[in-house]
């Protein structure tokens, strides 16, 4: 059995709310969410950081960018503008160690991020 949080719910070992799904990558609703719409997308397969991906992971990850996006129609985000984001390493925030899209949504965002 993995140890890796995300995928142990890919493997669905661990529920999840699950909003879509694709051949490479699933989507599901963060626990602890920080907008009123927040979505996770990660890819099927383990990859720990955005610094593992090699050359031909670029399709897998266009995948996951697309699916991102057409979450965002789904879930009505597009008139009021939504955010993609994706953590690398702890100094950045990241604390699951499995490639995961940030989508967020439903309210307004400020930059800089914190
Ligand atoms: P990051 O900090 O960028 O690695 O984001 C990890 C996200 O994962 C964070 O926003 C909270 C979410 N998360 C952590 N544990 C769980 C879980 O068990 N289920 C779900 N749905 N989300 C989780």
């Amino acid at each position: 059995m993995s140890e890796c949080l995300f995928c142990r719910i890919v493997a669905g070992e661990i529920p999840a709310d699950l909003v879509a799904e694709g051949d490479d990558w699933v989507a599901f609703r963060d626990i602890n969410p920080q907008a009123p719409t927040h979505v996770l997308i990660v890819p099927r397969r383990h990859i720990p950081t955005l610094d593992d991906l090699a050359p031909s992971d670029a399709a897998l990850m266009g995948s996951l960018v697309a699916a991102a996006a057409q979450i965002a129609r789904d879930e009505g985000l597009v008139e009021g503008g939504y955010r993609l984001a994706a953590n690398c390493g702890a100094g950045a925030g990241q604390s699951v160690f499995h490639i995961h899209l940030h989508l967020l949504g439903g309210r307004r965002f400020s930059w800089p991020p914190g």
